[in-house]
């Protein structure tokens, strides 16, 4: 059988604040993480070794990273054209230019004719030949209504009718690709996409913006084999019944702590024409740990917080306190004390959150009668909140963004402003 090894979101050079300068190196140790799982994930498709790797897309925070970044992906993949392994590079949304033509960050590769490397930048079917016999990929890039659609067929529509076209259009494209299917070698559809009944990785989220999703249907069709999927950052098999297999992956770090309690890792498959056989193998990755504890009625404050903490294993992990306090308390708990047991970890922030005795009076800026645009009432709102300052800023960059049709944003259930 042919081995594959599927992996995605990789998000090389994201979340720097909650690393530090390495002194030994001068990089952020979160970059090394990230540079360290991926390292895992070529080490293992080297070692077994696998006949093809299939990334399901975004490579970096956006399509312009920094050159030592660009670097440090491609020290790693260059392994595998070094090790004569194929290699398949999926276009996401973050590779994408705003403008939406081409991949970026990822068309080096093709510029160079890397040798085995093929880059999916359009929907398009691949024969690879491998020493365990053929195999084709159908790439799926990331898809936005520019991609597919010129301006006039879609101006004056809503966004429900344009995902609906944009819908048709797939199916119609798809199909095409299908029927150009050799039927006697297996098929993957490696796709970059929020597919139907994905679960993100909180329970409840709140999708705004271009929710453009894919229905699972349209995927799993019987003349595919497996579905090898990217951008949702939890791992998840969307067909129960796996045939075929409809796969993400998950992003191989924790990109924030919207993924604290996520595995993350990679998928190992094997596959013959009508027969799959896949499991998801766990990277060791960095912890992330949240704590919470509401000391507003404790007498003692401080050591109510201290006690939460050596609750926790935070050496070497990503921390963050947060701690429920009333104002009169606050000079109970001196930060030096706060910091000092938090020193074990790798990095920490420390949040305290007021709690107010009176409920807050109904603003006046929002009154009856009055109309307020939506960035001005968030604005206000965000003014009146102080316990949102930190985020004040982005939540109304995104705002601007959301109204601005440019991007999707989830809040998670932590309040956190996550970017798929
Ligand atoms: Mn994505």
């Amino acid at each position: 059988m042919i081995k594959i090894l599927h992996l995605s979101d990789i998000h090389m050079g994201s979340g720097f604040s909650h690393g530090k300068v390495n002194p030994a190196t001068g990089l952020n140790t979160r970059l090394e993480d990230f540079v360290k799982s991926l390292r895992h994930c070529i080490d293992k498709a080297i070692a077994l070794p696998v006949d093809l790797v299939l990334f399901g897309g975004d490579a970096f925070p956006d399509a312009t990273p920094p050159p030592y970044i660009q670097e440090a992906f491609a020290a790693e993949f260059r392994r595998l054209a070094d090790a004569n392994i194929s290699t398949v590079l999926l276009v996401g949304n973050h590779d994408q230019h705003s403008q939406g033509n081409g991949g970026a960050s990822l068309s080096i590769y093709r510029t160079l004719v890397v040798p085995g490397f093929i880059v999916g930048d359009s929907i398009k079917t691949y024969k690879i030949t491998t020493k365990k016999g053929d195999l084709q990929v159908i790439t799926l890039p990331w898809l936005t209504p520019a991609t597919l659609f010129t301006r006039p067929e879609t101006e004056g529509l809503s966004l429900e009718e344009v995902n609906g076209l944009l819908i048709k259009r797939l199916q119609l494209i798809l199909e095409g690709e299908v029927r150009g299917l050799d039927r006697a070698i297996p098929t993957i559809l490696l796709g970059h996409l929020m597919a139907d009944y994905a679960t993100l990785g909180s329970e409840r989220f709140l999708a705004v913006g271009k929710g453009f999703t894919i229905p699972v249907s349209l995927l799993s069709r019987p003349e595919i084999d497996y579905v090898a999927l990217g951008h949702v950052h939890k791992h998840q098999n969307l067909n129960k019944s796996n045939n075929p297999p409809v796969v993400y992956p998950g992003s191989i770090e924790r990109v924030d702590f919207s993924e604290e309690k996520e595995d993350k890792g990679y998928v190992l498959v094997e596959i013959e024409k009508g027969k799959v056989n896949w499991e998801f193998c766990t990277l060791p990755v960095r912890k992330f740990c949240t704590i919470e504890v509401d000391v507003s009625g404790a007498e003692e404050p401080e050591t109510a917080i201290l006690k939460a903490i050596r609750k926790k294993e935070i050496q070497d992990a990503i921390v963050r306190l947060i701690y429920k306090i009333r104002s009169e308390q606050q000079e109970l708990v001196k930060t030096a004390t706060l910091e000092k047991a938090l020193s074990l970890a790798h990095n920490y922030t420390i949040r305290a959150e007021l709690v107010s005795q009176l409920a807050r009076p109904r603003l006046p800026e929002l009154g009856i009668g009055r109309t307020i645009e939506p960035l001005e009432a968030l604005s206000t709102y965000l003014n009146n909140r102080e316990d949102l300052q930190e985020l004040q800023e982005e939540m109304l960059a995104a705002a601007e963004k959301l109204l601005a049709g440019d991007c999707e944003v989830y809040i998670t259930t932590q309040n956190q402003l996550s970017f798929l």
